[in-house]
């Protein structure tokens, strides 16, 4: 039996430096109203939303840095995001920056459930980039910087009667990410994510951001058996350009639904969460098939270590 899953993605095009919080919340409500005529009843918004990527930015005054933050969900200029979401009967996944009472910085999502409830929180475990400041490069990566490690792993909840997972950008890349939640059951997996054109480490061709971004998204969507929704934040912000390919993926790792523009876009499909049973129940039947004595390493090492020599 089908058990739909109506999913928009709300790509965001740039935010650049002068955007307001109240300008970007109009175009957040822009996109909710799209995918609600759509009949979506959950949208998934980008990493970060509410401002532009400011950990491309070296920083060193704390004023500055602090009114990218939130300290407080809803915020009085989410506020009407959060009324009409509720009004319409549509969950949501929001991304922005965190800032608690203790002084933590967390790159931080929510998972608002039909009723306008904040029933999960996610803090960004992989945070990429580095956290001193590199003058020779054409932007900063700084979000071990900004940001603290999450301190909440990665969890699963079952809001509005599906099991969904969250993660952020960068978590994207590693395997553990999804299999963690995949291990909880999960039957979507949202994430928005920011992710710059060019690599400021190496002249790596621009084709491949594009390309691995996908490639990961199909290849953890298939071998946890679940739908993948994710988010952009993309296009030029102030002159620094991020790729889009915001998408829908399904948990045969097919493209259900991908962005076309660098624009504000709305991405639509009607998901069916029985689609993963099937794979569940056989080829990733992990109860059946997983031999987790044999993957002690995952966890007891971090980097990687030496192989078995003859010498
Ligand atoms: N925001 C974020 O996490 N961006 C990273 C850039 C890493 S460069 C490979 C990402 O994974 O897209």
């Amino acid at each position: 039996m089908k058990r739909p899953f109506p999913l928009a993605v709300a790509q965001l095009g740039p935010i650049h430096l002068a955007d307001t919080r109240e300008s970007v919340v109009r175009r957040l409500l822009e996109l909710l109203r799209e995918a609600d005529g759509r009949g979506a009843k959950f949208v998934v918004f980008p990493e970060l939303a509410l401002t532009t990527f400011f950990p491309r930015y070296w920083m060193t005054d704390q004023a500055e840095i602090d009114r990218f933050f939130e300290t407080s969900m809803p915020s009085p200029a989410t506020q009407p995001l959060f009324d009409e979401a509720r009004r319409r009967g549509i969950g949501f996944y929001l991304g922005f920056a965190e800032l608690t009472p203790a002084g933590e910085r967390y790159n931080t999502a929510i998972l608002v459930n039909r009723a306008g409830a904040i029933v999960g929180r996610y803090r960004k475990v992989h945070l990429p980039g580095h956290a001193d400041h590199k003058p020779k490069a054409p932007f900063q990566h700084l979000e071990k910087l900004y940001f603290n490690v999450g301190n909440e792993g990665f969890k699963v909840w079952n809001s509005d009667g599906a099991n969904i997972g969250m993660c952020i950008c960068n978590d994207r890349r590693w395997p553990e990410t999804f299999r963690v939640m995949g291990l909880q059951s999960a039957e979507v997996v949202v994430l928005g994510y920011n992710t710059p054109s060019h690599n400021i480490h190496w002249p790596e061709p621009p084709h491949l951001r594009m390309f691995h971004h996908l490639l990961l998204l199909q290849a953890h969507a298939h071998e946890n058996a679940l739908w993948v929704g994710a988010a952009a934040k993309c296009g030029a912000e102030d002159g620094f350009h991020m790729i889009a390919g915001s998408a829908i993926v399904a948990p045969s790792g097919e493209i259900a639904a991908q962005s076309v523009t660098e624009d504000d876009e709305l991405v639509f499909f009607n998901c069916d969460l029985a689609l993963g049973d099937t794979f569940r129940e056989h080829v990733f039947n992990f109860a059946k098939h997983r031999r987790p004595e044999h993957y002690r390493l995952i966890v007891d090492r971090v980097g990687a270590g030496r192989p078995v020599t003859d010498e």
